[in-house]
């Protein structure tokens, strides 16, 4: 089935010619407007919220239906000041965000009501020469994929990727019914909740038998550049190039000023649209933006003619004078040429960071150690269950080299789904590790995309092949581009693995021609694994194999262009089980052939790569023998001096900053989230120190502080916040017995209760989950109320639970209204509970004028969570 909205059709086939000829303009905030309407909680509820119970005022996205009206001209003033694109009022429309106010059931009609008011008001300013466009946006939602909301279990996650999928798959098909012409995937603060509206579209275009434009835009948060999840901007561009969108762009956190360098970097690499929607600058002490129109539009048109740009508008705090001043500023000027990009043909990976393969990289070593086939120490870790000391294997393989991790949990006993899920999610949570990209490895296609569903950034799958037909393969193909990975091809087909290195070489030129020609896999996205078996078995048949993976490897680089090849590096040693020192040789010898030939990559035990050059030449000989099967005797030869080959000394991480005074290396530990050595710091400065908590006090805080000074600096971002809160807590663990034997003597000294909640009217969440997990970790006991929270609840609560102290949260500018009620209710209630106040649009001065004069306790402003305690 095609499009049957005929007009949207014509509309659609003029956007490439547009975008070759001018700057196209987005419309600029919703929020602000509608704020500036002075709207009635009655407004909200119209008739047919009426019999809800929750307060709705603020859930914007209501008032498509009950007051269409006011959106109609909203919209209408954003095309009347040259918004070439409208975007709907549909930021919170997902079964996620709508829960909260439990309309959950419906975001259909939500969507379809927003998609129409704004199509509507398009059609009134729409003529022949110059059509107008609506996009349907996808916001994002309280939940974070990649992030984990408890203290107790890095591992937790509020919502998955399915539970995601689902909701933006419903919500995008309100959009389209409702008449979009196209959907904007935008405010992304995680990339893996934006792989999964990706693939929720996927699936409902699959639905409808056509498909529109998608637009992506992303929200830098951090001064480092990074994601609130922790990507920079380029691997943010890769993990969502397989969406194939229009664009893809920044909005929203920052200001025009800080977001300039970000927009340039999306501009140097992305080989389609760049667009972006900054905020009216940050939010000033009251809540409001106050970037006028002249001086953004100044700014972007200072971006227009440098040439970062293709679509430009704004966001948080604009308004119609913004963007007629931004559709001056661009007028007349060329826009970004959209260029194929100056990396086509190299393969693009991405964990946190982007990672390249280019025509002139050298061999690229992939992590083997995370495997419980593969390694028996790995695998009784799993099995107990003992998975933090699996995590270290993990930053271990990190450190010692290897830019990609090989995970496989494929052992019998085991269930694969979860461990996969399980280990993924643990590496999401340590940016030491999930800096680099993801292999996922299982002969189970189940396994695969348990852990496809983990990933934020682009990996690999590990691996495909026509074991099970080509129907299966075909399937399972398309599901990795949905997925956005890149993929190992093993040559194996339904009748067993190939052995002949004409057997490898046509196997896999079928399975990359099919991936190429049908999938429509870029070449590059291909990895062609042609078998590495073990040598040395004695068994005459497997003599050869050595050679016929080298032949291979040369064949399937030269037949399959573009594609780059790989292989198990330590199978072939197998036979050589026991004697590391030859199997290590072995493997040298094996690469360098391989590496000649065209290999790229291996799965290596990172950190054990002897240099060829160190090995002794007979030993060396003697492999050579072996492995390219050059006599009869070559396997009793090599047996012969195998016990003269010594053990070689692993390349450890660098351990120098151990020899620092133990209050630095505290200070380091926490700084680089390092949790291995701590209990043996601590108890050296506790040994010395007159009393337990003079080491909180002393070197742990200033280990704290530190940290949030490197994250104020943009030196370190807010996952590495995260993980240096969790190595603080295990000091303060290990101090506890410490504190408690010296309460028996002396009054209890606790750290304290705080009562967390974000106000009434918002459902922001993100930033208080993470302020909660810092102050657990440092030995707060944290009542959480969640979000939406009355002050009636708040105070009552406090009261009952005798806190110590109590925060209040909020994203949205009519948050700080509900913070100085909060704190007037305390007032007349008689409390004087210090209260804190945190969150995005909060400010030192906010707090100072408006708040603290409300209350007669202490109200204290809190930057951020690294600031928290
Ligand atoms: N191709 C592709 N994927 C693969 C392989 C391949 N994945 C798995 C495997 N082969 C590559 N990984 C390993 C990991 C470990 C070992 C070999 C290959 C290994 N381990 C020691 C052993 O079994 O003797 C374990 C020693 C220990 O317990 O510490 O050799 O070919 N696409």
């Amino acid at each position: 089935m095609t499009d049957p909205d005929d007009k949207r059709v014509a509309r659609l086939q003029r956007i490439p010619g547009l975008l070759a000829e001018r700057i196209l303009l987005l419309d600029g905030a919703m929020g602000t407007m509608l704020q500036r309407a002075k709207l009635a909680e009655e407004d909200y509820r119209g008739e047919r919220f009426a019999a809800s119970a929750r307060d709705l005022k603020g859930n914007h996205d209501l008032l498509c239906i009950t007051r269409p009206d006011v959106v109609h001209e909203v919209h209408a003033a954003y095309l009347a000041a040259g918004a070439d694109i409208v975007e709907t009022n549909s930021f919170n429309a997902t079964r996620i965000s709508q829960a909260e106010y439990g309309l959950q059931d419906h975001v259909h009609d939500i969507n379809v009501a927003a998609a129409a008011v704004a199509r509507s008001a398009a059609d009134g300013a729409e003529t022949p020469e110059r059509p107008r466009y609506v996009a349907g946006v996808l916001g994002p939602t309280s939940g974070t994929a990649s992030l984990s909301p408890s203290v107790e279990d890095p591992a937790f996650r509020s919502v998955t990727f399915d539970q995601l999928a689902l909701a933006y798959r419903e919500a995008g098909r309100g959009l389209i019914e409702g008449g979009a012409d196209l959907l904007l995937i935008e405010t992304i603060f995680d990339t893996l909740n934006a792989k999964a509206a990706v693939f929720g579209v996927s699936q409902l275009f699959d639905e409808l038998g056509f498909r529109v434009p998608l637009m992506i835009s992303g929200t830098i948060t951090d001064r480092s550049g990074r994601t609130l999840s922790g990507q920079t901007t380029e691997a943010f561009w890769i993990s969502l190039q397989h969406a194939a969108p229009l664009s893809i762009g920044l909005n929203c956190a920052l200001g025009p000023d800080l977001l300039r360098e970000y927009v340039q970097d999306l501009s140097r690499v992305a080989n389609v649209a760049v667009s972006t929607h900054p905020n009216a600058g940050l939010p000033n002490a009251l809540g409001g933006y106050d970037l006028d129109a002249e001086t953004m539009a100044a700014a972007i048109g200072e971006w227009a003619r440098s040439g970062l740009v293709n679509i430009v508008g704004g966001c948080c705090g604009t308004t119609p004078e913004h963007i007629s001043a931004m559709a001056e500023a661009v007028r007349g000027v060329a826009p970004r040429a959209i260029r194929p990009g100056t990396t086509i043909g190299n393969t693009r990976l991405a964990g946190l960071e982007p990672f390249e393969i280019r025509p002139d990289s050298l061999f690229v070593n992939v992590g083997e150690r995370t495997n419980v086939t593969g390694s028996r120490r790995f695998a009784k870790l799993i099995r107990d269950q003992q998975y933090e000391a699996a995590l270290e294997v993990a930053k271990q393989q990190v450190e010692a080299g290897a830019q990609i991790l090989d995970v496989n949990f494929d052992e019998a006993l085991l269930d694969g789904e979860a461990s996969m899920t399980r280990f993924l999610h643990l590496i999401a949570s340590d940016p030491a590790i999930a800096r680099v990209p993801v292999m996922v490895d299982s002969s189970r296609w189940s396994v695969i995309e348990a852990g496809l569903k983990c990933l934020q950034g682009k990996g690999v799958v590990n691996s495909l092949s026509l074991k099970e037909g080509e129907a299966k393969f075909l399937q399972q193909a398309r599901l990795v581009r949905r997925y956005g990975a890149a993929t190992v091809v093993m040559a194996f087909d339904e009748k067993g693995q190939a052995e002949t290195a004409e057997q490898r070489v046509d196997m896999l030129e079928r399975a990359f021609r099919l991936l190429v020609d049908v999938v429509g896999f870029p070449p590059e996205d291909v990895i062609l694994d042609a078998n590495v078996f073990a040598v040395g078995t004695g068994i005459e048949a497997h003599a050869d194999y050595g050679n016929a993976f080298v032949a291979a490897v040369h064949a399937v680089k030269e037949r399959c262009a573009g594609a780059h090849t790989s292989g198990g590096i330590s199978n072939v040693s197998f036979s050589f089980r026991g004697n590391d020192a030859i199997r290590e040789a072995i493997h040298a010898v094996f690469r360098e052939r391989a590496i000649a030939a065209g290999l790229d990559m291996g799965i290596v035990n990172a950190g054990q790569l002897p240099v060829i050059d160190d090995l002794d030449p007979e030993l060396r000989d003697r492999v050579a023998d072996v492995l390219w099967n050059r006599r009869a005797d070559a396997t009793e030869r090599l047996l012969e001096i195998a016990d003269r080959a010594k053990g070689r000394v692993a390349t450890g991480p660098d351990l120098a900053w151990r020899d620092a005074p133990a209050e630095e290396r505290l200070s380091h530990s926490l700084v680089h989230g390092i949790a291995e050595f701590v209990e043996i710091d601590v108890e050296a400065v506790r040994a010395n120190a007159a009393q337990p908590l003079d080491v909180i006090e002393g070197p742990l805080m200033a280990g704290m502080s530190r940290v949030g000074d490197l994250f104020a600096a943009g030196r370190m971002f807010l996952p590495q916040v995260v993980k240096s809160a969790r190595v603080m807590k295990r000091a303060v663990a290990y101090l506890v017995p410490f504190l408690e034997a010296q309460r028996s003597t002396e009054p209890p000294r606790s750290r304290g209760k705080i009562l967390l909640a974000t106000v009434k009217g918002d459902v922001h969440d993100i930033g208080k989950n993470i302020v909660g997990v810092v102050l657990q970790c440092n030995e707060w006991e944290v009542i959480d109320l969640g979000v939406m929270v009355s002050s009636a609840t708040i105070l009552e609560t406090a009261r009952r639970e005798k806190v110590d102290l109590v925060g209040l949260s909020g994203l949205i500018t009519p948050s700080l209204d509900e913070m100085a009620f909060v704190a007037s209710e305390f007032k007349r209630e008689g409390l004087d509970i210090p209260i804190l106040i945190g969150g995005a649009t909060t400010s030192r001065a906010h707090t100072a004028i408006r708040i603290a004069p409300e209350y007669d306790g202490p109200v204290v402003h809190v930057l951020d969570a690294s600031r928290a305690v």
